[in-house]
């Protein structure tokens, strides 16, 4: 069984997704999802010109080997765009595994070692009302874990919050917006939040928060330590992870969980992170971080060290992302939480798909492979146009330094 074609398929129903669509000479096609928010056409172009043609004529079965023919034989390793380049290939052969042995792929990595994949929502608004409001929406939906985001009085505006509740879309200008940070600020307005929220929602709804990598390991450790009466599920990228070192300091001076990772590409940039348990959720995806393969590698050196997984899971990782993230969340015993924001419904109708939503909890398809495919004839109507996350700058004009 040998890969007879590798086709890249570009298109933004809603936002824009790049695709790997495999075929073998029997006629069997697997997909992978290769979308790098705002780098889609690097990781298009790197799959056309350097892996499609080295795919072609080989043995559709030897995922390890490719997995390792790519990483190692490309000479330069790792970074964001060869790592989901790799990711797609991986993924679109873990599908054509599942469909030869009529199984879906969580039944290779295992099989099932829970009955369902517990996610959860994101809850924002410009005002704390505004989010009470958004929590009570995802309660009353049955979900029982919500990221809250808020405006930050003085700021114009904030990451994570929108004014479109339910597609919330970072990547929001064909050149990059730019927004300002005040750390002043945010130290001083986001614990009443948060008090607010356990007041009316009490102690068992699971509260979740991310800081979008903007402060420093001690004032880390001052919001972790101001947010520990209200028991947060996670406190997410307090601080970027490139200093993997620097997160002894967030542990030295708060017990709130830490999760960081959704940037991560490869195995290198935890390692420290896991082995000296500085974090408590390890949040890099399918899509990012080499594919199933190395992402389930990432998990099981997490599990030694006590770290559970809580994988990426925005919009612009597209459905393919989703079925390959849901057939590692429900087969690896180091499961913590997966995060879902769901797609529009153009998004669903070019990504057709069996895995559902109901009480909280994804459901994986029980189809032969990922259980997740692409309508070719329906991503041709939605052309890419260029969309760019935003810059963030300091209140002086600097751009963020870290
Ligand atoms: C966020 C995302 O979902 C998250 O946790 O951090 O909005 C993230 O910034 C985007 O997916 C980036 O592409
Ligand atoms: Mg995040």
């Amino acid at each position: 069984m040998k890969i007879a074609d590798a086709k890249v398929i570009v298109c933004r129903p809603g936002r824009n997704f790049v695709t790997l669509k495999l075929t073998t000479d029997d006629g069997i096609t697997g997909v992978g999802d290769a979308t790098l928010n705002g780098r889609e056409l690097a990781v298009a172009t790197y799959l056309r010109e350097h892996v499609a043609p080295l795919l072609i004529g080989r043995d559709a079965a030897r995922i390890e080997d490719t997995w390792q023919y790519l990483f190692q034989g490309a000479y330069w390793r790792r970074g964001p765009v060869t790592m989901t380049a790799i990711a797609a290939v991986d993924t679109a052969l873990w599908d054509i595994k599942g469909k030869v042995a009529g199984l879906p792929v969580y039944q290779l990595l295992g099989g099932r070692s829970r009955d369902d994949v517990t996610v959860y929502g994101h809850a924002n608004g410009e005002t704390v009302d505004e989010v009470l409001t958004q929590v009570a929406g995802y309660v009353e939906r049955g979900y029982r874990a919500v990221r809250v985001q808020c405006g930050i009085p003085g700021l114009e505006k904030t990451y994570g919050v929108s004014a479109d509740k339910l597609f919330y879309e970072p990547a929001d200008a064909p050149r990059p917006t730019e927004t300002r940070w005040s750390t002043r600020r945010y130290l001083t307005a986001i614990p009443p939040v948060f008090a607010r929220v356990r007041d009316q929602f009490g102690p068992h709804l699971a509260l979740l928060h991310d800081v979008h990598h903007r402060l420093t390991p001690i004032e880390a450790g001052r919001v972790g330590a101001s947010l520990e009466p209200y028991g947060l599920y996670w406190l997410e990228d307090p601080v970027p992870a490139d200093l993997q070192e620097g997160f002894r300091i967030i542990r030295q001076h708060t017990t709130t969980p830490i999760a960081v990772g959704e940037v991560f590409n490869s195995i290198w940039d935890c390692h420290q992170l896991i082995r000296e348990q500085l974090i408590d959720y390890i949040r890099a995806t399918v899509v990012h971080a080499g594919g199933i393969t190395h992402l389930r590698r990432i998990l099981d050196l997490a599990a030694l060290h006590h770290v559970r997984s809580g994988s990426h899971g925005a919009t612009d990782l597209s459905p393919v992302g989703m079925a390959a993230a849901l057939q590692l969340d429900v087969s690896i015993p180091n499961f913590g939480i997966q995060e879902y924001m769901p797609h529009t419904e153009e998004t669903d109708q070019v990504f057709p798909h069996g895995y559902r939503f109901a009480d909280g909890a994804l459901h994986p398809s029980d189809e032969p492979g990922l259980g997740v495919d692409i309508d070719e004839a329906a991503a041709a109507r939605y052309p890419y146009a260029p969309a760019y996350l935003p810059v963030n700058r300091l209140e002086d004009g600097t751009v963020h330094p870290w």
